[in-house]
Parts: C-alpha cells; structure tokens; sequence
C-alpha cells in the first residue's frame, strides 16, 4: 500500500498519477480509512468475524476476465461515488487505485496491491481504477446481501444521513493536515 495525492494531470486514470505528495496511514486513519495487510486470508477471517461480515465473492476486473467490457467497467469504477454501507476489498492478486476525497476536496490515491485490505466508510466519495497492467483480483465482503449500489456525486447527497454521519464522524484534525 502507498498513499499519495493525485497529481490531478491529464493522462489515462491507470497510470501513478503521483504527485511525489506522499500520505500516512494515520491520515488516512483521520479520514475513516482502515487499512490491513492480511498475509493470510484468516487475517482477512478475523476482520470479517470482528465487523459481522458473513459474505463474501471475488471479482477479476481484467480485459480476460471481462472481455469487451472491460473498458467501459473500469470507466464506470472511476465515476465518482459514495454507497450507504461499508466498502471491504482484500486484493487476491494484481493491483489497483482507490482515489478518496480529503476534507479539501483533493484526490488521495491509495495504490493497493496482494495481500492489502482496504475499508473505505460509508459515506466517503471515492471512485476505483485498475493500473496500466489492467489486472486486479479482490474479494469484496459484504454482511448480509451485496449492497454495493454507487450514489454518484451530486449536491443532493450532502442531506443523505451517510454522507452526514460520514462528515460528523471524520477526525476534525483532518482538515487542519495537508
Ligand atoms: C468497486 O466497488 O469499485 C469495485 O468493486 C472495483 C473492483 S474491486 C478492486
Ligand atoms: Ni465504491
């Protein structure tokens, strides 16, 4: 894992994007931002069992895998979004960027590869992209049913309870960082 802010450049979403601007794991903790390395997937149990979560699938997002679609599936990952729930990725294999929005409304690109487990809160705009290898394995976890629908950013969303419980709940020494 290797956090930083994007460099906000014109070129392909895959590429680094890396402003040389490197981010801490406890900035991203004040963010809500959970992060694990899970060398085995009984690590990856262990969280599961701590937060109730009981489900869980695998998804490859490659040009293999998906095939013509590949294309505009990882457009549609990059729009920007928050979801009324939790967002749980262990990366089996590959790697791949999840951008989130800083409290300055700035990208922070969290680069994630093997053995990486990511908890982004409910509530939180990010949006996801593979690298210029186009290859990412994850698992995503979920509790109950997958509940992953993308709320894509709009001015009405800051009344959803989420997006307001998310900006209550963020460390208020977020904003004073950077
Ligand atoms: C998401 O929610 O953006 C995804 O599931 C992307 C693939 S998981 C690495
Ligand atoms: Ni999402």
């Amino acid at each position: 894992m290797k956090a930083y802010y994007y460099d906000d450049t014109e070129g392909d979403q895959r590429l680094d994007h890396d402003s040389g601007r490197e981010i801490s794991t406890s900035y991203l903790t004040q963010l809500g931002i959970l992060y694990h390395r899970c060398p085995s997937v009984s690590a990856v149990d262990e969280i599961a069992e701590k937060r109730s979560y009981k489900n869980r699938d695998e998804i490859t997002v490659s040009p293999d895998k998906m095939g013509a679609v590949y294309e505009e599936k990882v457009k549609m990952f990059f729009n920007e979004h928050l979801h009324e729930d939790e967002e749980i990725r262990y990366i089996l294999d590959g790697d791949g960027f999840f951008d989130v929005r800083d409290p300055k409304d700035e990208w922070v690109r969290i680069r994630l590869e093997k053995v990486d487990l990511i908890i982004l809160p409910s509530g939180i705009y990010h949006r996801f992209t593979t690298d210029s290898k186009n290859y990412i394995k994850a698992m995503r976890l979920f509790k109950d049913e997958p509940k992953w629908t993308p709320l894509n950013r709009a001015p009405d969303l800051e009344n959803n309870p989420h997006r307001k419980s998310y900006l209550q709940n963020r460390a208020p020494e977020a904003e004073m960082m950077t």
